[in-house]
């Protein structure tokens, strides 16, 4: 448990560096496409994660967004797998609702998750079969729900995306209703608390889903890609994360939808 704990204060520890070096100037700049944003704040705080755990730990490997361990492409030994900044257009446009997210991985199986809501100041973390905690309260394990009951979340994107989109609209038509917050990291915490029931994407990177993975199955929950496959935990995935029997719902209307089956395997093979 030596790691878990060292990894609660340091994600403590770049959340204190997150609040105090927003109240700075920062530079923006548009990565791939004019809509996806990433600042210096991101990058110097992947730098602060990647900086702290290595003097601790220098045999560990870290893999993160902004660049950190791009090479890695095995999971042997102890490997974290950071989001300095989840929900960075909530970071510039709200300067709320962004998390930090820190999966740990010993060769290849879950170990801890930790997820920080920067601006909330609430730690969300999980062993590996030692449950799942919001800061030092249990939580417990989250309720059943069907589809027609629930609040689910997605990203609209995914709604109006021609190719893939019949299941997505399927499965909002069956829902009681949709939310979307805007970090994915944040959204498998939602699961967790028990706030919302699924939360559905087409595309996240491993930095995206590999805390959040291993709170959610602490209190029962489920994640697989939205075909029901087990996760590729170094590649981008589709994502489900739900409870086991909205789950069992929803990737049935992904199942059956032969073009979105394609569109995924081609995708996400790219
Ligand atoms: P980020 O803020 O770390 O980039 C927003 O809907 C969620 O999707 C966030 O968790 C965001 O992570 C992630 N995201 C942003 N751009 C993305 C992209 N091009 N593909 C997949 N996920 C993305
Ligand atoms: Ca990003
Ligand atoms: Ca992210
Ligand atoms: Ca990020």
């Amino acid at each position: 448990m030596e790691i878990y704990k060292f990894a609660q204060e340091t994600i403590l520890e770049a959340g204190r560096f997150i609040r105090r070096r927003m109240t700075e100037e920062f530079n923006i700049n548009s990565k791939k496409n004019p809509n996806d944003l990433v600042t210096d704040v991101d990058k110097e705080t992947e730098s602060f994660l990647n900086d702290t755990i290595q003097k601790r730990y220098p045999e560990h490997r870290i893999v993160g967004e902004e660049g950190h361990g791009r090479d890695i492409t095995d999971t042997e030994g102890v490997l974290w797998i950071v989001d300095p900044i989840d929900g960075t257009l909530n970071f510039v446009h709200q300067m709320e609702n962004f998390a930090i997210s820190v999966g740990i991985y010993i060769d290849g199986n879950p170990y801890a998750g930790l997820i920080l809501d920067v601006m909330k100041g609430d730690l969300y973390h999980a062993a590996f079969e030692h449950g799942a905690y919001k800061n030092d309260q249990l939580l417990p394990d989250i309720e059943e729900s069907h589809l027609a009951s629930s609040l689910i979340s997605t990203n609209t994107n995914w709604v109006i995306r021609d190719g893939i989109n019949v299941p997505f609209i399927q499965v909002v038509r069956d829902a009681r209703s949709t939310r979307s917050l805007g970090s994915a990291a944040l959204e498998f915490v939602n699961v967790a608390r028990g706030t919302s029931s699924a939360a559905l994407f087409f595309r996240l990177h491993p930095w995206d889903f590999a805390g959040g993975a291993i709170i959610l199955k602490e209190v029962g929950g489920l994640t697989t890609t939205l075909l029901g496959d087990e996760l590729r935990l170094l590649d981008t995935n589709s994502i489900i994360a739900a409870n086991r029997t909205i789950h069992g719902e929803i990737i049935e209307h992904f199942r059956k939808d032969e073009p979105f089956i394609k569109n995924h395997k081609a995708f996400h093979r790219l």
